[in-house]
């Protein structure tokens, strides 16, 4: 590990003391535990995972799937068209969603909430293809993603081994704590929102099959490269909340549809499945549906625009992405202006 890396605190002692680990996650934002899940279970769910891959054809040919080679000309990532052609056939499986409800993590996200727990709807799979760093998810609070309330609790789980090279989680510990929404800007990397951080410390982890980082939705956090020549980063990133708080009404869709023409439905996702128990699961429960609230992801845009009008190399090839996914819409649209004036010889 690289000395501006540190190692995360293990807390599997306090497993089995609510009291312990709400004191944990209130100090340092987060709780880190190693082996939550079975990590059978896990390499179960990876196979079923990178088949559907290969099928979708980003696998090195001839590989075996549980090693996660990639086809580096593939490589594409959240907000590409591309994307969701592999990653939405990903998202079908069952057995992806069922991971949300393990009961290990139900029970300690129980703990950690102190209240009945509602497991967002809307899962996430991180399919990250190797030398693409220039993707990577950089600094910021998960709140401006996902919305709703505070007291909303990521678990960011890897999908097999993944060492430092390979990209996985870092937090900055104790960041939660200011109490509030920071800036953030304009990245390239997933998310697009990018939280200034200086001289935060960053606690990571070689992490391997069934460990489990759970993290507050202030906390700071990002994604480390993945500096591997060839293997893809598969990793789960679900959230939690209590039952009867508010939740945002996006969260409550399958991911990637927001902006995306022709996106899936809850009924393409369930169309294969064995049984309907968590099907519409979260329809009965009385808490509170509220709004998306744009404001963040429009302040980026606008900062992604007016670098571009600068001529930013990250965030010209974003609003090319923004154009190619959809030329008709207002973002295209502004997208497609701010390129041309940037080609503009008055510049
Ligand atoms: O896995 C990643 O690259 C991003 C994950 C993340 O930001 C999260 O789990 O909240
Ligand atoms: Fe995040």
């Amino acid at each position: 590990m690289s000395d501006t890396l540190h190692p995360l605190r293990v807390s599997n002692d306090a497993l089995d003391d609510g009291a312990e680990l709400r004191a944990r996650m209130a100090d340092d934002g987060y709780v880190f535990i190693r082996r939550l899940f079975d990590p059978d279970a896990v390499l179960d769910l990876r196979r079923e995972m990178l088949q559907v891959m290969q099928a979708g054809g980003w696998l090195a040919a001839g590989t075996d799937p549980m090693d996660g080679i990639a086809d580096v000309s593939r490589q594409c990532t959240e907000g590409d068209p591309e994307y969701p052609q592999v990653y939405h056939e990903v998202y079908k499986l069952q057995a992806f969603h069922e991971a949300g409800h393990w009961p290990q993590i139900l029970d300690v996200m129980g703990k950690i909430i102190d209240a009945p727990v509602l497991p967002h709807p809307q899962k996430i799979a991180r399919l990250w293809f190797p030398k693409f760093t220039r993707h990577t998810t950089p600094v910021h609070q998960d709140f401006v993603h996902f919305q709703g309330s505070f007291d909303t609790y990521t678990c960011w789980a890897p999908v097999g081994d993944c060492p430092v090279e390979l990209g996985g989680l870092a937090v900055a510990p104790g960041t939660h704590n200011v109490g509030a929404v920071v800036d953030h800007r304009f990245s390239l990397g997933a998310g697009q929102l990018q939280a200034d951080a200086q001289d935060v410390p960053w606690l990571t982890t070689d992490y391997e099959p069934g460990d489990a980082l759970l993290f507050h939705s202030l906390t700071l956090h990002k994604a480390l490269p993945n500096l591997t020549e060839d293997r893809l980063r598969v990793s789960l990133d679900n959230r939690y909340q209590a039952a009867d708080a508010p939740i945002a009404e996006h969260m409550l869709a399958p991911h990637l549809t927001q902006d995306a023409p022709g996106a899936i439905t809850w009924d393409d996702v369930y169309a294969d499945w064995t049984d309907d128990r968590l099907q519409y699961y979260w329809t009965e429960r009385g808490g509170p549906v509220v709004p998306r609230d744009t404001s963040y992801s429009d302040r980026g845009f606008a900062d992604a625009l007016a670098r571009a009008k600068r001529g930013d190399a990250d965030a010209r090839l974003h609003l090319e992405r923004a154009l190619r996914r959809d030329p008709d819409s207002d973002r295209g649209r502004q997208a497609a202006a701010a390129l041309q004036a940037d080609e503009a010889p008055s510049r």
